[in-house]
C-alpha cells in the first residue's frame, strides 16, 4: 500500500478554494505585523519528526491489548506505514528503530525501501528492559546499573551491537533509556547503582563512532516505583557530561512529575549545549504517551517557544533530534500520529510567531502584562492555514486525516495484511 502523489493532488482539489481564502486572510494580517510568512512556511516544511517503529501498532496496558487491525507485522511494513504518514504530512521523514524488535534481515533492501518512501533512519534504540530469547543474563534487577558485572557487560555489548546495526542503516545516534531502578527502599544502594551506570555508559560511549551522538533519556518512575537510576534531567545531564561532548540529554515530555516546568528544563539544557533529543507525547498524569497536544497544548507552545529561542540563540547546542514517542490504545495509530504531527507543527508555527524583540523589550521594562500579551497573541493565532500551505508546497495533503480516510488507507492495510496482524514490539 503506497500513496501516490497524484492521489493526494486530486484529493487536495476539493478544498483548495477554502484554503486559499483562509491563507490569504492570515498571511495579510501577519504581513501587517511584520512576520516573514514565507520564512515561517519554509521552516514548517523543513521540520521533520521521526516516527518510532513501536508506535505503529496498537499498544496496550497490563490489562489487555486491543488490536487495531492491519498492523505492520515486520520492519518492511513499519517502513511502509511511516511512508504513508510522510506522503500525507511531509513531516515524518524519518523512522527510529528499536533493537532487537526491528533487526533488518537484508540491510540493502531495507535501506532501499526507506529511500523509496523518502525516509532516513533516525536514532536507534537499545533494549535492556526485557530479557531476550536465549540471553545468558537477566535484566530483572537492572542492566547498566546491575550489581553483577556479567549483566552489565551483556547490556554494554547489546548497546555496542545496536550501534553497529545503526551504522549499517545510516543512523547517527543511539538513544539509551534504562528501566533500571528499585521497587523498594533499601533494594538499591543509590550511589553504587549510579556509579555502575556511569561506568557502563562510558564504555558504550567509547565505541561511539566519531559522527554519532549518545542520547540519555530520563524518567522519574515506571517500571520501577520507588527509585529510577536516571530519574531526572539533572542526572542525565551529569551522566552526559561524564561521557563527553557527543553525549546529550534527551527530554521525553511524559517523563516528568506533574506540573514540572519542562520549558525551563529545555531552556537550561540548550544554554548548556546539551539538549540532544526530544520525545513528543502528552499526558494527564504521567507517562501516558497520548496524542501530542491533546491535553496541554499551551504547555507545548511554551516548550516550543524555548526551543525556537534556543535554536536561534544557542549555537553551542546542536539541532535537536525530534521524535514522537507514543502508544495508541484505542485510536488508529496512523491517525493518532497524524494528529500528533499536526499538533507539533501547530505549536512550532505559533512559537515562530512570537515577537522576540518586543518580548525582550517588555521583559526589560518589567511590563509583565505585555509579556503575556505577546506570548498569547502568538498562541491565539489560528495557524492552520500556514500548516496547510507548508504541506501543499511540498506535495502533502491539505488535510491529512481527511485524505487518509477518503483514500481508505486502513481498509487497504487490513486487506493486504489481514485483520489480525500484530505489530512486533511494545
Ligand atoms: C520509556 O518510557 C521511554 O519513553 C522510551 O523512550 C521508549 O518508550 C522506549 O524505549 C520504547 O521501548
Ligand atoms: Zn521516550
Ligand atoms: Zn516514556
Amino acid at each position: 500500500m503506497k500513496i501516490e502523489k497524484e492521489q493526494i493532488l486530486s484529493d487536495n482539489k476539493k478544498d483548495i478554494g477554502v484554503h486559499e481564502e483562509s491563507f490569504d486572510f492570515l498571511a495579510n494580517s501577519l504581513d501587517r505585523k511584520g512576520v516573514d510568512v514565507h520564512k515561517v512556511i519554509k521552516d514548517l516544511s523543513d521540520f521533520q519528526v521521526a516516527i518510532p517503529s513501536w508506535a505503529l501498532g496498537a499498544g496496550g496496558t497490563r490489562f489487555g491489548r486491543f488490536s487495531y487491525y492491519g498492523e505492520p507485522a515486520n520492519l518492511e511494513q513499519k517502513i511502509n506505514d511511516v511512508g504513508i504518514l510522510h506522503a500525507l504530512t511531509q513531516t515524518a521523514g524519518a523512522i527510529s528503530l528499536h533493537i532487537p524488535w526491528d533487526i533488518p534481515e537484508d540491510y540493502k533492501a531495507i535501506k532501499e525501501l526507506a529511500t523509496a518512501n523518502g525516509l532516513v533512519f533516525d536514532a536507534v534504540n537499545s533494549n535492556t528492559f526485557q530479557d531476550q530469547k536465549n540471553a545468558k543474563e537477566s535484566y530483572k534487577f537492572g542492566s547498566l546499573s546491575n550489581t553483577s558485572k556479567a549483566v552489565r557487560d551483556q547490556a554494554i555489548a547489546h548497546n555496542n551491537e545496536v550501534i553497529k546495526i545503526g551504522e549499517k542503516l545510516g543512523s547517527k545516534s543511539l538513544t539509551v533509556w534504562l528501566a533500571d531502578g528499585s521497587n523498594f527502599p533499601g533494594q538499591h544502594n543509590f550511589q553504587r547503582a549510579l556509579q555502575h551506570t556511569q561506568d557502563s555508559l562510558q564504555e558504550i560511549y567509547a565505541t561511539l563512532p566519531e559522527d554519532w551522538k549518545l542520547f540519555i533519556e530520563y524518567k522519574p518512575y515506571e517500571p520501577n516505583f520507588y527509585s529510577t537510576v536516571i530519574q531526572d534531567w539533572g542526572t542525565s545531564f551529569m551522566l552526559a557530561n561524564a561521557c563527553g561532548e557527543k553525549a546529550y540529554t534527551l527530554v521525553d515530555l511524559g517523563h516528568h512529575l506533574p506540573n514540572t516546568n519542562i520549558e525551563q528544563i529545555v531552556s537550561t539544557l540548550m544554554m548548556q549545549g546539551k539538549l540532544g533529543g526530544f520525545h513528543f507525547n502528552d499526558s494527564k498524569y504521567g507517562d501516558d504517551d497520548s496524542t501530542v497536544g491533546s491535553v496541554k497544548p499551551y504547555a507545548l507552545f511554551l516548550i516550543f517557544n524555548e526551543l525556537v529561542y534556543g535554536m536561534n540563540n544557542n549555537p553551542q547546542n546542536p539541532y535537536p533530534a525530534w521524535m514522537i514517542d507514543a502508544s495508541h490504545n484505542i485510536k488508529d495509530p496512523l491517525e493518532d500520529l497524524i494528529q500528533s504531527l499536526e499538533a507539533i507543527q501547530e505549536a512550532y508555527a505559533k512559537a515562530l510567531l512570537v515577537d522576540q524583540e518586543q518580548l525582550k523589550l517588555a521583559q526589560e521594562k518589567h511590563d509583565v502584562v505585555l509579556c503575556q500579551e505577546i506570548l498569547q497573541q502568538a498562541y491565539r493565532t489560528d495557524v492552520r492555514p500556514l500548516l496547510e500551505r507548508a504541506r501543499l508546497n511540498v506535495g502533502g495533503a491539505l488535510h491529512p486525516i481527511k485524505a487518509y480516510r477518503s483514500l481508505g488507507v486502513r481498509g487497504n492495510l487490513i486487506q493486504a495484511r489481514g485483520k489480525h496482524s500484530i505489530a512486533t514490539g511494545l
